[in-house]
């Protein structure tokens, strides 16, 4: 085994968004372009010399490659060893954890999330630090600033590891450990919720439906619904994680997860029904006949989160990004702890919950999750409502209703328009930002403007400041529109469109989401001049 010194010269654009390198998986196929990324990485982590990494992805395709490839460059660099996944699969929760129970110094994950994978999918890398937590921005504009000057990188011609087979080997002086993705995971959920409890609901008969959409938690529900809490064989639907998902997305809203939302609106359906994404930080709850919101979902867990042993003592705080719906905000002032309000991306809530602030992250993009870990996490939120069901011996329907009688509902949709031209799309929100001091004063068909600014977030932690997160226009009564650009496209943009309206008497809280809506739609795209200045006559998704 030698170590190589290959020269290189830099690609444009690897520049990480709100979750790490995404492209196109032919993009991250070209020479040198997934090595000089992963050469970015170790030239911003410093001396790499004995440290521990880990390692894995949510199995789509080039996932095997990249994991061969990262583990001989890391042999290059002196990593002392390195945890990876059997069969190069581990969940991002699941890296989470493992970073944080084996006290690692960092990890890598391989993922594109919930974007469609295949030959002509869409592949995707993200370096999570000590925490277990997605790299703040200042590593990652490092890792960005050093693949803009690589001239080199490091690699051993050590011949592929057999990541089938559980347990150790070298490559150069790394230690190579193959685990099982499962069992740490499992292991912490078993001391967070009341597995009893949940064993004794599925024993009494509740039924319920997990869609793995054939991405990487499957095997997780399969061990942890199925196996150690005695759901029935089947429970867990497309649960083996294949190269291209079956050539669906992977993402778990009502509109990807077709088929599980088609059983749960029939006459058949199960008391229960869920799904994840790719990567399995994602999740979507949905009882008979009705789709929780994932800012309804969020606040629901939180009022309700003493049900849980590993939440019995109570949450510290709640954090949420600007987007997501109020609704957690209502819980915290209730509960009388504070509600944090953060740009989008898993990363901005790591500083909150190292300093001890909150408990529980949510984002209105069917994320969900809680200091356990530093990702958001989909089978942990399934589990949290399965322990909610069990202790309260309610269904969902009745858990949601209650809460907002109690609270008020939110009414809260996302319009997403796909794909559309990047310049159009950058103009668009360059006109809005040209307005927010006129819009400011401005009443929009009948609803007064309390603000219109674009979302700056002050970390209150590290003290950091980042703009343009995103333009919003708030109503005098809580009522809110945001305009955003994704982060995590691989083509042209994505424009995203927030819209919430909140509505506290429950003789209104039977309305169609889209119509009680559809007010604020209309303000929103007469003010951005939306359809008209992307060309679309109406969203590509909307959730
Ligand atoms: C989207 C979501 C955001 C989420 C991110 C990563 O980002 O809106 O809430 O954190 O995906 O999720 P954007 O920039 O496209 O809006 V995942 O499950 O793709 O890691
Ligand atoms: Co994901």
């Amino acid at each position: 085994m030698t170590i190589h010194t290959v020269a290189t010269n830099p690609f444009a654009g690897q520049r990480p968004g709100t979750s790490g390198l995404r492209k196109k998986v032919t993009e991250f196929q070209q020479l040198g372009y997934l090595e000089n990324f992963v050469e970015a990485i170790f030239e911003t982590l410093g001396d790499t010399r004995g440290i521990t990494l880990v390692l894995g992805g949510d199995g789509r395709f080039f996932n095997r490659s990249a994991i061969q490839t990262i583990l001989r460059m890391a042999a290059a660099h002196g990593v002392g060893k390195v945890l990876v996944g059997r069969g190069g699969i581990m969940s991002t929760p699941a890296v989470s954890c493992v970073i944080r129970k084996h006290g690692a110094f960092g990890g890598i994950v391989l993922s594109a999330s919930h974007n469609p994978g295949g030959p002509h999918g869409d592949f995707g890398i993200k370096y999570n630090v000590e925490n277990g937590g997605p790299a703040p921005e200042k590593i990652t504009e490092a890792i960005y600033t050093n693949t803009q000057t690589l001239t080199r990188y490091l690699i051993s011609d050590a011949p592929p590891v057999d990541l089938e087979r559980l347990g150790t080997t070298r490559m150069e002086q790394m230690e190579i450990e193959v685990i099982d993705p499962v069992a740490d995971y499992a292991e912490l959920m078993a001391r967070l919720f009341d597995f009893d409890a949940i064993r004794a609901l599925f024993a009494g008969g509740f039924t319920m439906c997990f869609d793995g959409m054939h991405a990487v938690c499957g095997p997780y529900a399969k061990a942890i619904i199925e196996g150690m809490l005695g759901a029935p064989a089947g429970t867990v639907i497309n649960a083996v994680p294949l190269e291209d998902f079956g050539g669906h997305h992977p993402d778990p809203n009502p509109v990807n997860a077709a088929e599980l939302i088609a059983l749960m609106y029939s006459a058949g359906a199960p008391d229960f029904g869920a799904a994840s994404d790719g990567d399995g930080d994602r999740n979507m709850i949905v009882g008979r006949g009705i789709a929780v919101t994932p800012s309804d979902s969020l606040a629901i867990i939180a009022a309700n989160a003493t049900v849980a042993p590993g939440y019995r003592d109570g949450i510290k705080g709640i954090a949420r990004s600007m987007p997501t719906s109020t609704a957690a905000d209502r819980v915290a002032t209730a509960l009388g702890v504070n509600c944090f309000e953060t740009p989008t991306g898993w990363k901005y809530f790591g500083n909150l919950m190292d300093a001890g602030l909150v408990t529980l992250c949510g984002e209105e993009s069917y994320g969900t999750g809680s200091d356990h870990i530093r990702e958001k996490d989909g089978l942990w939120a399934v589990l949290f409502w399965l322990n909610i069901l069990a202790a309260k011996g309610k269904t969902v329907e009745q858990i949601v209703r209650e809460h907002w009688t109690r609270f008020g509902r939110n009414y809260y949709s996302r319009h997403d328009y796909e794909a559309v031209d990047a310049g159009d799309a950058q103009a668009m929100m360059a006109a809005l930002r040209a307005r927010l001091q006129e819009l400011a004063r401005c009443t929009l068909a009948g609803h007064r403007v309390a603000l219109a600014d674009d979302f700056i977030y002050h970390d209150p932690v590290d003290k950091s400041v980042v703009s343009h997160q995103g333009i919003r226009i708030v109503m005098t009564d809580g009522s809110r529109i945001v305009y955003r650009l994704s982060g995590t496209g691989t083509e042209g943009a994505t424009v995203r469109l927030y819209l919430e309206r909140y509505e506290a008497d429950p003789a209104r809280h039977d309305f169609d989401t889209q119509e009680a809506l559809s007010s604020l739609a209309a303000i929103a795209d007469a003010v951005a001049e939306l359809r008209l200045r992307i060309g679309r006559e109406r969203p590509s998704v909307i959730t």
